[in-house]
């Protein structure tokens, strides 16, 4: 039995990946055992959502979810060992959960327990059967509620991951594990109505709002608030390391030990917004961005010639050309790539290894010249608010046009770069996630000094944006978010852009279209529910969505 995974918006043809391997490049007992991990948590989240009742939180339980949901992101985990030795691990964590709460006197009908919080296999052929058997099988009594489920889960995996490099800078909520475990156990629960399942939906977008905005309290409490910068992207004459990803705690650890090296660092894809943060600046070493988005790395990584490191997705699979100067971290992984090991608690990571290897290394090709501008997350924006008010009120800008999420490699994702281009003078677009290297180096020009491109940041950031809008809804006296002149054309990829997504429309935003495709896990009825209650919307083309978004 070959595998079945359609989580993320490259799904082969648009329906699920089926055959051995993912569009992705991920082999298909590698996606077996990542379901399997999911369907383990769910039997830990049992126990430890009753254990709770009891006054039990138990901090390396909730890590360990929060981290297994992260590795499941697509091209964030591709080794199997990884996913072999953490089926291991939850299946010790369940049982040490289930003994904490039996001997807190909690009770249990072993009986009425889900699979989730019983199955022990006996040996690796069965867990290997297990695994297969229950691959992409998001279980549910009928369609719409597996297509909830899906919508849900999906949500909650980019949700960790925010959770998860809010986590690395200090920052925790147990609300969030709360409610990560709530949601796993409500998957087993056949009893819950389509309703339920919708409600259960819009709690993940409202718990998605809440990582974001821990997870800007971190940065920006970390690092400072992002300012506007002019980002080179040309290269110098120097061996150099690419760090990639979101994590800016390993930026940090990195920067902090090339300093004085000889060894340059530049950012790759959402690890852009790096350059916005004032902590960052001060390091002369630290020169700029080198590439576009996740998608281009086979051709980028080659030309870079030096060493690589991936913080977190998107990870393509390696070639062998440069695949010996790859690096992973975190929960990124791929067999036969080197990783860089988590330090111990209050210890910084050690990257010598790659900047040894660094140092051997040639300086980059340079593919482009010239800089980027960024930096306008939230308070930098305030801090521009009379410009901005102004510029509306006089008509000068008619219409923010919110172009957040994710890019890809499909041919059709042109339409980005061509509805960019065709937007009215008096547009400007807000962005932040990798969608933004479909239209970040075009030649947008300004309106009265505000760059018609106003990047945000990472995809997290797209916080920054809803802020804003709050901000621009005050400032004008608006009832409703949606009276403002902002339009939604969100193009999504991978997990973390559903959490966007469910977080958008938990704050009320109506009528954002959605591309390049909708995504393959929502069932007829609920793309109805999503249709009829959001105005969410597919792409069309270029000329038809600009008449109806900004000349309707
Ligand atoms: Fe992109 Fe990948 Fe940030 Fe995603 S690099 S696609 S939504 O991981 O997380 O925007
Ligand atoms: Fe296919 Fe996307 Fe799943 Fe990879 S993550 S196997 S490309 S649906």
């Amino acid at each position: 039995m070959s595998m079945f995974c359609y989580q993320c918006q490259e799904a082969a043809g648009g329906i699920a990946c089926m055959g051995k391997m993912g569009v992705c490049g991920v082999k298909d007992e590698v996606i077996h055992y990542q379901d399997l991990l999911v369907h383990l948590l769910k039997g830990i989240s049992i126990y430890s959502t009753k254990a709770r009742e009891l006054g039990i939180e138990d901090e390396e339980l909730n890590e360990f979810i929060t981290k297994s949901l992260f590795k499941t992101i697509t091209n964030a985990n591709f080794s199997k060992e990884v996913f072999y030795n953490d089926i291991q691990k939850a299946l010790k964590i369940r049982d040490e959960i289930k003994k904490e709460y039996l001997d807190a006197g909690g009770k249990l009908n072993e009986k009425e327990l889900h699979a989730t919080a019983t199955w022990i296999p006996e040996n690796d052929e069965e867990l290997d059967a297990k695994a297969e058997q229950i691959c992409g099988r998001i279980d549910a009594p009928n369609e719409d509620v597996r297509s909830l489920r899906a919508l849900s889960l999906y949500g909650l995996k980019g949700l960790a991951a925010y959770k998860d490099h809010a986590a690395a800078l200090g920052f925790k909520d147990t609300n969030l594990d709360m409610f990560i475990q709530k949601a796993l156990v409500s998957y087993t629960n056949d009893e819950l109505t389509v309703e339920e399942n919708i409600a259960l939906v819009m709690e993940t977008g409202k718990f998605s709002v809440d990582a974001m905005a821990l997870l800007d309290k971190a940065n920006t409490e970390s690092y400072g608030h992002p300012e506007i910068t002019e980002v080179n992207i040309g290269v110098r004459n120097n061996p150099a390391i690419l760090i990639s990803g979101h994590d800016l705690k390993d930026m940090e650890e990195l920067l902090e030990q090339t300093d004085g090296t000889g060894v340059d660092v530049y950012t790759h894809s959402e690890m852009l917004p790096a350059n916005y943060y004032p902590a960052f600046k001060k390091y002369d070493h630290f020169v700029g961005n080198y590439g576009n988005a996740w998608w281009k790395q086979k051709e980028e990584f080659e030309k870079f010639n030096g060493a690589i490191i991936l913080t977190t997705n998107c990870l393509v699979p390696p070639k062998d050309s440069y695949k010996d100067r790859v690096f992973t971290t975190n929960n990124v992984g791929f067999d036969g790539v080197k990783h860089i090991i988590d330090a111990e608690k209050g210890k910084a990571k050690d990257f010598l290894a790659v900047i040894e290897l660094a140092k051997t290394l040639p300086a980059p090709t340079e593919i482009e010249t010239s800089s980027i501008m960024g930096g306008f997350a939230h308070e930098q924006v305030f801090a521009l608010a009379d410009k901005v008010i102004d510029a509306v009120k006089t008509g000068a800008i008619k219409k923010f046009v919110v172009m957040a999420g994710c890019d890809g490699r499909q041919k059709g994702r042109n339409y980005y770069t061509d509805f960019a281009e065709a937007l009215p003078q008096d547009s400007v677009i807000l962005t932040a996630g990798c969608a933004k290297f479909r239209y970040n180096k075009l030649d947008l020009g300004d309106i009265g000094g505000i760059p018609r491109v106003l990047d945000a940041g990472q995809c997290n950031d797209s916080y920054s944006l809803v802020l804003i809008a709050l901000k621009l809804k005050e400032v004008f006296e608006l009832e409703d978010i949606n009276d403002l002149p902002i339009v939604y054309n969100i193009a999504w990829y991978e997990q973390k852009a559903v959490t966007v997504l469910l977080a958008l429309l938990y704050l009320g935003v109506k009528d954002i279209h959605l591309g390049p495709t909708l995504p393959a896990f929502l069932s007829p009825n609920v793309a109805k529910v999503l249709v009829e209650n959001f105005g969410i919307k597919p792409i069309g083309t270029v000329e038809g969505d600009i008449e109806k978004m900004i000349e309707g």
